[in-house]
């Protein structure tokens, strides 16, 4: 093995460069292990029989793909070993930026999904857009609030993509026509057990006068604050289906397309395939009506978020201004939607039009066609068929499904936790990345005080490696010793970071008061990126910095709490993070979190879960015992209920641990003096005060925090339910999802 790759480097570093290995700078060794893994992909390509199924999502949250693909194809050791010999090494690669084509949990699960059909031997090719500049790079400015910086990926040259410039197409807008230039990245499944392909799309102008075409994928999510913002965005979606269609279409024929393949959207951002597809069956000639009977045995629709704001609309003058021949077929959908609920007593068409009150209305339009409607989580796929889609489940109960969210096992435990996934592979007798269901096996190891001491062991040398790591890249001293309690995702409302802080303030300003001596140390780690325009956010942001700034720099409480912010979250930063977590933050408003996939990859790392009944967290307590986890807070039933007469600025007034801790956004011991009025009032004074109930839950999150610590001295007891989070993380698998999704969507008869 060794020779092989050591000769086949060598003859791609002499025919790409005239070069030795030894000889190669960084970039072109970048190349040259990319050249040698796309030719390897080549070799064990097979062909598909079947139909295929296939992705569409406007996102994909990558990460880096040299180390995940050396790792799919078991080769990282042996390129480790002839890279040293040669005067280089893989870390070498560390500092290349992350493949950013998505914002967050919708874009890294697309991800997963790819990886994971590759590695079940299931077709699944995914399209999407190769965008110039993907999220943004996250900084802090002196005064803690977000900068946000273009992201130039580009600056070294992309080893893995392939450029398909003969199977580039048009796509036609009102006021001009772009092409779309593919480029394949292949897609390895575990040891080769398949080869799926990632298509994304660049957009190139047809002329010099159009200089608004290359805006097209310029970036992920242009600020659609603005009409232009807006404008942009919807090119960007109908730029991606039309293009990716067409290609379908060319490669497997219109006839019998249905036959063929099965298309699954990732959210409302691709429903405009739905038109598309009717305009480009219609443009070969079939009717209207066929053309709708095939988009209905196409089409799979998945939910991600119940957030109102989040359910996409767009003006009906932007949509028929842009893509007219588009909204002239969506009109034509609405009209059939009409004469089809004229008679049913059931639901009324107000609630399902997809036109209405000049607004297209994505999810309407999905609903009405696709066979198959799913949410991510249990009580997701509850909430959306009593609420959200209620009249759609009332309309076709059949269509609906929950699909549970996962995590590859691959990067979220082999490649990110060798240590740890060697010592499970070790006890339980078998390569447990490659046989997951096995690490049920960890369970008869509950009360093994050796075990659960080396569990301890790996946990600690991975704090300590990230410690290492925090050191050289942010200047910080972080201390192995203290219990990490993260959070770790988006920032949102709903997610309540402030929740989280409002927690730390609590310790903190007890601590200073000889309060909690018994605690252990603890270390609160944030990271998240903010939208750039979504202010209260960003307000967020700030104010955990400077509660950061001035905990840290108090004497008072050296040795028992600490805060930081990491900045720039990204697959890369979570890799090396999720591996040292104790404690995992999991505490969005009951009803509001889809089902998170960071709870995941935490829980299969042996953190444990401190939060609401909320998305999967509720799965992992059902796999993992309630026992084995903090739960806390109000449920989704009485979140509901308590909503009707909510009064958060009693519950204020009325607390003394919850008004010392809202205070301290207005009374300057955190920076300025009424520095975060914004935030203040949207808890107490708003229209809507405390939208997630951050008050409500502040006291119960509190003691359960205090319990969590507390428990963490005592190690074979929190041991234990660390032991028995990652015993049950089996189900977490995207291996299990996409096979899920494969058995009851995609392929089924
Ligand atoms: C987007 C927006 C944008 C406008 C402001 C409000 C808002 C709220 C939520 C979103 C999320 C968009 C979709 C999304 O990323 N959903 C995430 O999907 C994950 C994978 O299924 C899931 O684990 C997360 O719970 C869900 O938030």
């Amino acid at each position: 093995m060794y020779k092989q790759f050591q000769d086949k480097l060598t003859e791609i570093a002499r025919d790409k460069y005239g070069k030795s290995i030894k000889a190669l700078d960084k970039e072109e060794l970048y190349c040259v292990l990319g050249a040698l893994v796309n030719e390897k992909c080549d070799f064990h390509r097979k062909q598909t029989c079947g139909k295929t199924a296939i992705y569409f999502s406007i996102e994909y949250l990558i990460g880096k793909l040299l180390y995940s693909n050396l790792y799919n194809m078991k080769n990282t050791d042996c390129v480790e070993k002839v890279l040293r010999d040669n005067g280089h090494s893989l870390s070498e690669f560390e500092d290349i930026d992350d493949y950013a084509f998505g914002n967050g949990g919708l874009g890294r699960l697309a991800a997963c999904f790819l990886d994971s059909a590759a590695s079940c031997e299931i077709t699944l090719d995914g399209y999407g857009i190769r965008y110039k500049k993907g999220l943004f790079r996250q900084s802090f400015a002196d005064d803690g609030s977000q900068l946000e910086e273009a992201d130039d990926w580009q600056k070294i040259s992309d080893a893995f993509a392939i450029k398909r410039e003969e199977e580039a197409v048009n796509v036609e807008f009102s006021d001009f026509t772009v092409r779309a230039v593919p480029f394949d990245y292949n897609i390895i499944g575990y040891s080769f057990k398949r080869i799926n392909t990632l298509r994304l799309y660049e957009a190139r102008k047809l002329t010099c006068d159009e200089s608004d075409a290359e805006k097209i994928y310029e970036y992920l999510y242009p600020d659609d604050s603005t009409y232009e913002g807006k404008k942009l965005r919807l090119r960007q979606q109908y730029f991606l289906v039309s293009a990716s269609l067409q290609n379908i279409i060319s490669r497997y024929g219109i006839e019998n397309l249905e036959d063929k393949i099965k298309i699954q959207l990732n959210d409302t951002h691709p429903i405009l395939a739905i038109p598309e597809l009717i305009n480009l069956c219609i443009k070969s000639n079939m009717s209207f009506d066929a053309a709708l009977e095939k988009c209905c045995k196409i089409f799979a629709y998945t939910n991600h978020t119940v957030m109102p704001e989040a359910l996409e609309e767009w003006d009906s003058s932007l949509m028929k201004e842009v893509i007219p021949q588009i909204y002239g077929i969506i009109e034509k959908i609405n009209d059939m939607l009409l004469y089809e609920l004229s008679n049913n007593k059931e639901v009324s068409f107000c609630d399902c039009a997809v036109i209405k009150d000049g607004r297209v209305k994505m999810a309407n339009l999905a609903c009405y066609v696709v066979s198959h409607i799913n949410g991510v989580a249990g009580i997701h796929t509850d909430i959306l068929k009593k609420d959200t889609l209620s009249q759609w489940y009332r309309l076709y109960p059949e269509k609906f499904s929950n699909k549970t969210n996962g995590i590859t096992q691959r990067r979220w435990l082999g490649l990110c936790n060798r240590v740890l996934a060697d010592f499970l592979s070790e006890l339980c007798g078998c390569d447990i990345v490659e046989e997951l269901e096995n690490i049920k096996r960890l369970e008869s190891f509950r009360d093994d005080s050796e075990v659960l001491k080396r569990l301890r062991e790996i946990k600690y040398q991975n704090k300590k490696d990230f410690c290492s790591y925090a050191e050289k890249a942010y200047g910080i001293n972080i201390n192995p010793d203290s219990v990490f309690v993260v959070q770790i995702k988006r920032i949102h409302e709903y997610k309540r970071q402030l929740l989280a802080i409002f927690g730390a303030v609590h310790l903190y300003l007890h601590m200073k008061k000889g309060e909690y001596a018994h605690l252990p140390e603890v270390t609160f780690i944030f990271a998240g990126k903010a939208a750039a325009g979504y202010k209260m956010a960003k307000s967020i942001i700030k104010y955990i910095n400077n509660v950061a700034t001035v905990i840290n720099n108090d004497t008072d409480t050296a040795g028992k709490i600490k805060i930081y912010f990491l900045p720039n979250y990204n697959v890369s930063l979570a890799e090396k993070l999720i591996p040292a977590a104790d404690i995992s933050l999991q505490i969005s408003q009951a009803g509001t979190e889809a089902s998170g996939t960071g709870n995941m990859k935490l829980m299969m790392n042996g953190a444990v879960t401190l939060g609401t009944y909320d998305g999967a967290n509720i799965e992992i307590c059902r796999e993992a015992g309630e026992e084995n986890n903090y739960i806390f807070g109000l449920r989704e039933n009485e979140v509901n209920s308590l909503k009707v007469n909510y009064n958060p600025k009693k519950l204020y007034e009325n607390t003394p641990v919850i008004k010392e801790a809202v205070d301290t956004l207005v009374s300057g011991k955190f920076g300025e003096r009424y520095g975060f009025m914004d935030v203040y009032e949207s808890l107490i004074n708003a229209e809507n005060p405390d939208r997630y109930m951050v008050l409500a839950d502040l006291t119960s999150f509190i003691s359960c925090l205090i319990d969590a610590l507390n428990d963490f001295k005592n190690d074979k007891y929190f041991n234990k339910k660390s032991l028995m989070n990652i015993a049950n993380s089996a189900y977490f698998s995207s291996d299990r999802t996409i096979r899920e999704y494969a058995e009851d969507i995609w392929f089924k008869e």
